[in-house]
């Protein structure tokens, strides 16, 4: 049998989720491991805003290319936007949300609409 190395518990380094604690006899100070409090990334909506000029199918496209969204349901949020203005495509964190934006106002240029896509903190 392989002999198993024993756990030997190991110092803190300084870092996050590390303080310095109180005074050891020999003057100096014990670093102490704290719970890190870490917080769960906020969400963003991505949303498109509804006009008079970008055809139904080019908006129907977009949310299956860049959200994903099946025919059904990309049409159902198409409408949604139509009737009242405004209507969520997906909620990502920030970085994912502000690609998208980019991605989606850039193929809307491209192609000659004037499609609004904004994002806003969920
Ligand atoms: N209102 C547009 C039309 O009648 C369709 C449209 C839907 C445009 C959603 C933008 O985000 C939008 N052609």
């Amino acid at each position: 049998m392989p002999d198993i190395p024993k756990q030997v518990p190991t110092a803190p380094e300084q870092g996050p989720g590390v303080v310095p604690g109180r005074e050891a006899d020999d003057g100096t100070t014990i670093l102490e491991r704290v719970p890190q409090k870490t917080q769960p990334p906020r969400l963003y909506q991505v949303l498109l805003l509804n006009d008079d000029f970008t055809p139904m199918e080019f908006v129907v496209m977009v949310l299956q290319e860049y959200f994903r969204h099946g025919l059904d349901t990309a049409t159902q949020i198409m409408l949604k936007i139509h009737h009242e203005g405004r209507g969520v495509c997906g909620v990502f964190t920030k970085d994912v949300a502000a690609t998208k934006v980019e991605l989606v106002l850039a193929a809307s240029r491209r192609a000659g609409h004037p499609l609004q896509c904004i994002m806003e903190a969920a």
